[in-house]
């Protein structure tokens, strides 16, 4: 059984017989993830390995010094596949030394607190050094989770198969705050969950703790991850309530060894709901001494509690505009009672209520929020979704960013797939995040990029977020999908540094997930890095959105032809020109405004967003639009079914269950996405009244690249 057997879930080793855990996990479910810990296969590199990793030394009692010689151990047992023996002292070459000067004093007699200090709490260095007359490998920090973020570097290079014989790496995080938002309810549904129910057992906490918090904590530390809402933004007043607070703290303590804080969303009418008030107004003072004493309260039970997360009149929840007040108003006086305790307030700018604001939904949430910047105290975060809409397949980034510059943004990513196949579709969705995180809103010139908003250096703030909402359910495999693990991966590792690519990340994830074989290696790279830009393909391409029917996976294009994409006669596309359509593009700053107002000018991936174009415009390809939009169709189907190839060929190189796993998904996933083709065509053919190209029907199949 390989080392992290140990940690499979626990009803199943409970409820099983030895030789049941031992073929589930030799079997492969998944559940592993990434910390797979399996031996390094080119013998070779396992002997240089070896010859540098002869034992360990992890000083310190704390409770994350523990996790950190658990980590190390685990990982090099089974990476090294021999038994690391744990020293006391410096006494042999080969020592790998872990932790924190106050809590090592072979790491305090270094003298490295300068270096150490420049890459704040959360940094790290990894060196070959030399200590007393030995070699050794240390990993230091100023913090015990800092420290803990190292070991996980140091281990990645050895599952990546990486040297590790001459180490001088520095790294620290660009955000943060980094956190996952689990939009679980406390019945166990999970909102736009497609991987089982809720991790959190509510009925069985405080008394009782499922060893998945531990793995789920690992998971998320082992990606710097270091914060985690529990509980739906569509909130429910109990999770405030003492006995679920106690519930909640019991998740604080397995989290905490992790560097993880929990956070809670709270509904705006808890001090009605649970508070016995008649009001929630928040400037009634009994409003506010209820949010102070609940605060306090929290802050009793869980010293270090994140903060709140709020969603307030937005889709019928409630919120300050209810009694006349609005955004800052309802964000000021919940942070007032955190901030005594250092808690912070995430208020979502996910709002879109019809309400005189504008009548273009796309411009809303940026109308209803730019009155107040500068507003808002310094612990609250203005928590925006990438785009202006709703996780749509394709969004123009979110006018929000770079239009706020005296208030600190956080971006809300989607990581599980509402709107992008769900849990059946492949999709990796890293160059979405990157193409978003890269985007320069030239608000205070070019370079404003999105990254440098998020991580505060654009308006000098020390305090930064980042969030995903989350894809993580009871399945085996944690995603539904083994491959949607890579987005889980993918949001930790640009939470901590958005400038790796997506090429870097899945290489990485790929390794350490499947296998150093460079067949595989390379076949996965190439199903994966195009497989967001195949559905935004077979979905809605050139900037169309909203072609889903109400359950966000099956095509209904009819549905929303009224009100997002305007398919006539005449051509296709939402007008949001300053002429003649509704003015979005005036929420842009200049060069972008200009550029995206002009049909001329305005990015083929964002054409239909802005302008209604005529079907026989003529695109960049020399296509027409109407043939550009049938073989951008084609397209993206024609990628399924070459990913459902590359993967048959990897058939002798990955373990069975997994294989036929996702063998199936993509099986469905054609068939799905061919549907998803056919309907979007069929319809807009109705419009069009054009044939479809029999060259795209009959385009070959080749891969991406050379397709493009
Ligand atoms: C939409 C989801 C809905 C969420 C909402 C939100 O369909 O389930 O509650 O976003 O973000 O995308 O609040």
């Amino acid at each position: 059984m390989n080392k992290v057997g140990r940690f499979i879930g626990t009803t199943v080793v409970a409820m099983s017989c030895f030789f049941a855990v031992e073929s589930w996990a030799s079997a492969e479910t998944g559940y592993d993830l990434w910390l797979r810990y399996i031996p390094v296969a080119d013998t070779t590199l396992l002997a240089q390995y070896r010859s540098v990793v002869t034992g360990l030394l992890v000083e310190g009692d704390f409770e994350t010094s523990s996790v950190i010689r658990t980590e190390l151990i685990t990982g090099l047992d089974g990476l090294l596949n021999m038994d690391i023996p744990i020293a006391g002292l410096v006494d042999r070459e080969g020592l790998v030394v872990a932790g924190t000067p106050d809590s090592s004093p072979v790491i305090d007699d270094l003298g490295w607190d300068a270096d150490l200090s420049s890459l704040g709490a959360d940094g790290y260095l990894i060196r070959s050094a030399v200590m007393n007359g030995k070699n050794v490998t240390v990993i230091a920090s100023q913090s015990e989770t800092g420290a803990l973020y190292g070991v996980f570097h140091f281990l990645r290079l050895i599952q990546t198969e990486q040297s590790i014989g001459s180490l001088n790496i520095s790294d620290k995080p660009r955000i943060k705050l980094r956190m996952l938002n689990h939009w679980d309810d406390l019945n166990g549904h999970v909102e736009r969950g497609y991987a089982g129910s809720s991790l959190w057992q509510w009925d069985e906490l405080p008394g009782t703790l499922d060893p998945r918090y531990t793995d789920y904590a690992r998971a998320n530390a082992s990606l710097g991850i270091n914060g985690t809402v529990l509980n739906n933004v569509n909130a429910d007043s109990v999770s405030l309530s003492t006995s679920y607070l106690q519930k909640t703290a019991a998740l604080a303590d397995v989290f905490r060894p992790y560097g993880i804080q929990v956070f809670l969303t709270s509904k705006f009418s808890a001090p009605i709901d649970i508070g016995g008030l008649n009001t929630t107004d928040p400037l009634d003072e009994n409003v506010i001494t209820f949010w102070q004493n609940k605060a306090d309260e929290i802050y009793r039970l869980i010293p270090d509690f994140g903060g709140f997360l709020i969603k307030a009149n937005s889709e019928g929840q409630p919120g300050p505009q209810d009694y006349g007040r609005t955004h800052a108003d309802g964000a000021s006086m919940l942070a007032a009672a955190l901030a005594p305790h250092g808690g912070v307030v995430a208020w979502r700018a996910f709002v879109y209520n019809d309400t005189g604001v504008d009548s273009d939904r796309a411009k809303r949430p940026y109308k209803e929020f730019i009155p107040f910047d500068g507003q808002f105290a310094t612990n609250v975060f203005i928590q925006a979704k990438n785009g202006p809409l709703d996780f749509q397949p394709r969004e123009v980034p979110h006018p929000l960013f770079g239009g706020m510059p005296n208030t600190r943004m956080a971006a809300e990513l989607q990581i599980t797939q509402e709107y992008l196949g769900r849990s059946t579709h492949l999709v990796y969705l890293a160059p979405m995040w990157k193409e978003f995180l890269s985007h320069d809103t030239y608000a205070k010139g070019p370079g404003s990029t999105i990254d440098k908003i998020i991580d505060g250096s654009v308006s000098g703030y020390s305090n930064s977020m980042i969030a995903g909402v989350a894809n993580i359910g009871s399945d085996p495999n944690w995603c539904g999908h083994h491959f949607a693990q890579a987005n889980w991966y993918a949001f930790g590792r640009l939470a901590w540094n958005p400038d790796l690519t997506s090429e870097e990340i899945a290489d990485e994830w790929i390794r350490m997930t499947w296998s150093n074989d460079s067949e595989v290696v390379t076949t996965l790279k190439e199903m994966m890095l195009p497989s967001w830009r195949a559905v935004v393909n077979y979905m809605s391409p050139l900037g169309l959105h909203f072609t889903a029917s109400k359950d966000h996976y099956t095509p209904d294009p009819a549905r929303r032809n009224g009100g997002y994409i305007y398919a006539d006669s005449s051509g296709i596309g939402t007008d949001r020109t300053r002429a003649t359509g509704s003015d979005a593009v005036e929420q842009f700053f200049s060069p972008l405004r200009e550029k995206y107002d002009s049909i001329a000018s305005c990015p083929e991936d964002y054409l239909l967003w802005f302008h209604h174009a005529g079907w026989g415009a003529t695109m960049k390809s020399g296509r027409t639009l109407w043939n550009e939009l049938c073989f951008l169709y084609y397209d993206g189907v024609l990628h399924v079914t070459d990913m459902k190839q590359m993967w048959g060929t990897l058939q002798p190189k990955i373990d069975t269950l997994r294989f036929s796993e996702v063998e199936s998904k993509l099986s469905t996933q054609e068939t799905d996405a061919i549907i998803y083709r056919d309907t979007c065509v069929n319809y807009f053919q109705g419009h069009s009244n054009l044939p479809i190209p029999s060259s795209v029907k009959t385009m070959k199949l080749k891969t991406w690249n050379e397709r493009h």
